[in-house]
């Protein structure tokens, strides 16, 4: 079996979606998913200019080796722009695998752990009051996870996640639109004085039963970090994502010293390098790595379970700028990991979406379903694709208000 030939399309309707579609001599094809949020002609370049002329001839079965080929081939290795070309062929060798096979993804990991996989919505508000709606109407919808990100009082621009003015409408505020990234200020002493108490105040409002989880999208710092997750213990949040930058990894362990809340780091990591310590070192409770950008379903398998080891659970990266492609990839590990947590799951269900990426796999209750299409179940209809062109973005900075530059 051989590969005869592959395409890249960008753009799809209001994401620059990098689709990869792998072509054989049995017309069997695979897809594979290389969004890079506002980065994506990066990723479509690496595959055009370099991989997809390697890839011709290659018998699509050997997915490892095609994977170690192209990894170690690279001599420089890993970083995000790679990973996540690699990530799209290696998902499309696996749909290949799956059709040929003739069984969904799940089953060739070792079948199905569970029916349905939880997955958690992004509540937001710019205030208090705003944020209660908007976790109301995912409650009403069936969800037992939400994301809760509200406005910060006196904060000078609207920080992460959240809309400008009340009743801002949308589960992703943040605005990407151009080339120059907008700039937010960021004050960490206003955030640390409101944000325990309006997390208090979520628990108090929606009972117990509710997954309560917050991103801090890393803004403070490991000190700053360590006496947040202190004061929201009260709370009892499902996680606590993103405290600090997960650079400096040994400073994690102040934030275990000081606080039982469970921490969720990964979106940012491109491999098993980076996130081996933190989970042998159990400083963390939720892995949250992508596999787009962490290269595909073969290495994030092996983060899995080498996760599974250590008590350390999924909770795989979903932002809106993954396609219905590496949403599935990520379902059928889902459905399968012993050591599963929870899925963000934020892909749209737009009409548009669904025409150019149809699929089976449904949502229902806060819960995904993986259907049982061979190999990933989504195909992806190129004639729609050909509707969206690329539309040039990227994501704000954060200042501090004596300018200082921050972290986004
Ligand atoms: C966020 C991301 O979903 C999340 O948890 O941290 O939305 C992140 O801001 C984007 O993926 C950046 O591209
Ligand atoms: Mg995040």
């Amino acid at each position: 079996m051989k590969i005869t030939g592959a395409k890249v399309y960008v753009g799809g309707p209001g994401k620059n979606y990098v689709t990869l579609k792998i072509m054989t001599d049995q017309g069997i094809y695979g897809l594979g998913d290389a969004t890079l949020n506002n980065r994506e002609t990066l990723p479509a370049a690496y595959l055009q200019d370099y991989l997809i002329p390697n890839l011709i001839g290659m018998d699509p079965r050997t997915s490892e080796d095609i994977w170690q080929f192209f990894y170690r081939g690279a001599y420089f290795r890993g970083g995000p722009i790679a990973m996540a070309a690699f990530g799209a062929i290696d998902m499309a060798l696996w749909d290949i695998k799956g059709k040929l096979a003739g069984m969904p993804l799940y089953q060739l990991f070792g079948g199905k752990s569970r029916d349905g996989a939880m997955v958690y919505a992004h509540a937001t508000g710019a205030d208090l009051p705003d944020l209660m709606e908007s976790v109301t109407h995912y409650i009403e919808q069936g969800y037992q996870a939400v994301r809760v990100q509200c406005g910060i009082p006196g904060m000078p621009t609207a920080s992460y996640a959240v809309p400008a003015a009340k009743g801002g409408k949308g589960d992703f505020i943040t605005d990407f639109g151009g080339i120059r990234p907008k700039t937010e200020i960021w004050d960490t002493d206003k955030y640390m004085r409101y944000m325990p108490n309006a997390l208090a105040e979520v628990r108090q409002c929606f009972g117990p039963d509710l997954k309560i989880l917050h991103d801090v999208h890393h803004r403070l710092l490991p000190r700053e970090a360590a006496e947040f997750a202190k004061a929201v213990e009260p709370v009892g949040l499902y996680w606590l994502e993103d405290p600090t930058p997960a650079e400096n990894q040994d400073a994690l362990r102040l934030i275990r010293h000081h606080s039982t809340t469970p921490i969720a780091i990964g979106e940012v990591f491109n491999s098993i390098w980076d996130c081996n310590k933190l989970i042998e070192n159990e400083l963390i409770d939720f892995i949250r790595i992508a596999v787009t950008y962490a290269g595909g379903i073969t290495p994030v398998k092996r983060i899995v379970d080498l996760a599974g080891m250590h008590h350390v659970k999924t909770g795989f990266h979903g932002a809106p700028s993954h396609s219905p492609i590496s949403m599935a990839a990520q379902a059928h590990l889902n459905t399968w990991a012993p050591n599963f947590g929870i899925q963000e799951y934020l892909v749209l269900g737009t009409p548009e979406c669904d025409a150019m990426f149809p699929s089976e796999h449904r949502i229902q209750g806060g819960m995904f379903f993986v259907s049982d299409a061979p190999g990933l179940g989504v195909d992806f209809d190129e004639h729609e694709a050909t509707k969206y062109e690329y539309v040039p973005g990227s994501h704000p900075i954060v200042r501090l208000k004596d300018g200082t530059l921050w972290n986004y």
